[in-house]
């Protein structure tokens, strides 16, 4: 007779979320501890590990201060876009697709 297959795939809803890096980008301006202070402020970053975070962006250009999904990725970047801009300095923070 006929054999019926079952879907036991998960539902969209079901499935983890994609994730997003949130990056900084150097500058010439933006003192390296405001930079700092943004890791931990934001990411949660111990003093350590922000230092580390920002001298590889300060030496590579771009850096990951953590992955998270979209939503959550969407709100750190406009934290920290705002968190420069009241404070006048140019550190710009976007996200990518992991
Ligand atoms: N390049 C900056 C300086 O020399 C420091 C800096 C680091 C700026 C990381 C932005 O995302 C950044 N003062």
């Amino acid at each position: 007779g006929t054999v019926t297959e079952v879907d036991t795939r998960p539902k969209t809803a079901t499935r983890k979320p994609s994730m997003y890096k949130v990056l900084l980008l150097n500058d010439d301006y933006t003192p390296m501890e405001f930079v700092i202070d943004v890791l931990q402020r934001f990411f949660g970053k111990g003093a350590e590990e922000a230092t580390r975070i920002m001298l590889h962006v300060h030496n590579h250009g771009v850096g990951v201060c953590g992955v998270f999904p979209f939503e959550v990725a969407e709100t750190k970047v406009n934290q920290v876009m705002d968190y420069a801009r009241r404070n006048q300095h140019p550190l710009q923070c976007t996200m990518e697709k992991d």
